[in-house]
């Protein structure tokens, strides 16, 4: 019996819920005690207005807050603290650099390329930039396993290209992306900037922004056991330096003049506004949590709960499981059976109390492409246990049952 690797009372939720199979993680996680508490904490010993207080408890509220940005920093292998940029999530990231840098670099005549896997907040920015400044959207198309053609993407970039945007990991079907290949393809027929989402690898592979060699990532924090709300967007210094604001306001100015502004440096000059400080606490707390259970170990378990769940789902008739084999995912299973639609998959596995996500998973140009509308999705956590892998197929047996019989 393969154990989780997090224990399930440090969960409220679950522990409230000893029959519930969580297996919907990649839509979001599941929140330790410790992030409540956190975010807890911050309210009741440390609330105010970061950057603006005099008073001592500002500062404190201030200091937490710039300390939540350093421990992001370090967790995903960034040195200088001050290019990573606290947004609402992957999405509001997403929309920050195609409106600031891509409404100022963007013209007719050049090309963006996005592919065929991306969820939507990372294809429809693009697309919109393309039809407001005239560019040409170029869409790299899948293997057979669905991953990135990347013999196409080596045909679709070239000295026009402005712009590759690309998921890190799927998170319809879980296919990883090896970003190594990418930035080496990109660098070598373009001086094209690499926006990667990385909304469903932070949670789970270690990631090395600096490293990577990568202009911008962007990820939210719901799914990495932090609050809703709360994300980042990681770019380069002098890119971020180079770029317009993106929304005007408090704290992301210098001077205000009556007919002109100077802006912040950055961060700030694109935080407007009062920032989600308990929040970002909270997320420091989620990666603080990660880093004691150990990303390598994270991944170990995903993959071997995924390999038995699939081992067993591919052996039920009439099963159809998407992507490439389990150690090119993260803990996705994407599958579809015979001919029952997703949704009712998912509302008969949900009176077993398996919840699991059915839908085209804001990633419709990828379901066009399979040929279909929707699939059922399984993910898994660190704290899904084999006997959640035990409920998925016990569930989706007597799902078969209620269809044979109809
Ligand atoms: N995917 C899912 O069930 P936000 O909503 O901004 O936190 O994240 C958007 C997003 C961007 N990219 C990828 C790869 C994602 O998976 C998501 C969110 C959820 O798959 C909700 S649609």
């Amino acid at each position: 019996m393969l154990a989780s690797l997090a224990p399930r009372s440090d969960f409220p939720l679950l522990a409230a819920n000893p029959g519930m199979h969580y297996l919907d993680s990649a839509a979001t996680s599941q929140k330790p005690a410790a992030v409540l508490n956190a975010i807890h904490e911050f309210y009741a010993t440390a609330n105010a207005n970061p950057h603006r207080g005099a008073y001592a408890l500002s500062a404190r509220a201030t200091d937490l807050y710039h300390d939540a940005r350093a421990t992001v920093a370090r967790f995903v292998g960034v040195a200088d603290s001050d290019c990573v940029v606290f947004t609402r999530g992957t999405t509001e990231a997403m929309n920050l650099v195609a409106s600031s840098w891509g409404r100022a670099n963007v013209q007719a005549g050049d090309e963006i390329v996005v592919t065929a896997l991306e969820h939507h907040a990372n294809f429809v920015p693009w697309q919109q930039l393309a039809i407001a400044t005239g560019a040409t959207l170029r869409i790299v198309e899948l293997t057979p396993q669905q991953t990135i053609d990347l013999e196409q993407l080596r045909a679709v970039v070239t000295t026009r290209t402005k712009l590759v945007a690309i998921t890190h990991v799927s998170n319809a079907v879980g296919a990883i992306t090896p970003l190594a290949e990418v930035v080496h393809l990109v660098r070598a027929r373009s001086a094209a900037v690499i926006v990667v989402d990385g909304a469903q690898a932070v949670p789970h592979l270690p990631v090395p922004f600096d490293a990577l060699g990568i202009d911008f990532y962007a990820f939210s924090g719901h799914k990495l056991l932090a609050p809703m709300g709360i994300g980042c967007l990681i770019g380069r210094r002098a890119l971020l330096e180079s770029m317009p604001p993106y929304q005007f306001g408090g704290d992301m100015i210098e001077w205000v003049r009556d007919t002109e502004c100077t802006w912040n440096v950055i961060p700030h000059k694109f935080e407007a506004g009062t920032p989600n400080a308990a929040d970002a606490v909270g997320l420091a707390a989620a990666i603080r949590y990660l880093e004691a259970l150990g990303m390598a170990n994270v991944r170990a378990h995903e993959v071997a709960l995924l390999e038995r769940a699939e081992e067993r789902v591919r052996a039920l008739p009439g099963v159809t499981v998407y992507g490439p084999p389990p150690a090119q995912r993260s803990g996705v299973l994407s599958f579809s059976l015979a001919d029952v639609h997703p949704h009712d998959l998912a509302t008969i596995l949900d009176q077993h109390g398996v919840c699991i996500r059915a839908g085209h998973h804001c990633a419709q140009p990828l379901m066009r492409r399979l040929g279909v509308s929707a699939t059922a999705r399984a993910s898994f956590y660190v704290y899904n246990d084999e006997r959640d892998v035990d409920a998925l197929v016990g569930a989706l047996e007597a799902a078969q049952r209620i269809f044979a019989a109809d």
